[in-house]
């Protein structure tokens, strides 16, 4: 072998190594096809303010949700996973109603009887911010309780936990897609 074709060879090795390790590093969907982060970018409803980021990400025991929204009146707002990943409605009612593949009962993050979408209530302080981290237990990127491509809706008012099927939390402020993330 030739002293040029052997500096070539190990180049193009070199770059085959960069380009493989790339891929994997940077991407939230390993080689078998697990996807451990999504994001969803929330954006107002017709005539309201509340905007914002959520990040999913897998940890042991569930899924990390931390976000920050911004633009929401004081207090506290009921926060779901909503059935449809559609949000071209104006008022955000295309998302559906709340994610429920197993055909529960509305009700809190904690109860055993609950929506897979039930997050419960996220507060805004009194500039508008809402900036929370929790792990939930129930929601996954796979399988039937999987949230990709589903909906995420931030409500009016404060969600009961309890009544039937909504938890009575008014309209919807803000709507957006749950993806999967870059990184
Ligand atoms: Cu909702
Ligand atoms: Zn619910």
């Amino acid at each position: 072998m030739s002293k040029g074709i052997k500096i070539n060879f190990t180049l193009l090795i070199i770059i085959s190594i960069i380009s493989i390790t790339g891929c994997v590093s940077a991407d939230s969907v390993d080689t078998n096809g697990n996807i451990s982060k999504a994001v969803v970018k929330l954006n107002p409803t017709d005539g309201n303010s509340a905007k914002g980021v959520v990040w999913f990400t897998k940890v042991v025991g569930g899924v990390k949700v931390e976000g920050h929204i911004e633009g929401l009146p004081i207090g506290a707002h009921g926060f779901h996973i909503h059935q449809f990943g559609d949000c071209s409605a104006a008022n955000g009612k295309s998302a559906g109603g709340h994610f429920n593949p197993n055909g529960s009962e509305h009700g809190s993050p904690m109860s055993d009887s609950r929506h897979v979408g039930d997050l419960g209530n996220i507060t805004a302080d009194s500039s508008g911010s809402a900036t929370f981290s929790f792990v939930d237990e129930i929601i996954s990127f796979s399988g039937k309780r999987s949230i990709l491509s589903r909906g995420v809706i931030i409500h009016e008012v404060a969600d009961d936990l309890t009544s039937q099927p909504t938890g009575a939390a008014g309209s919807r402020l803000a709507c957006g897609v749950v993806g999967i993330a870059k990184n």
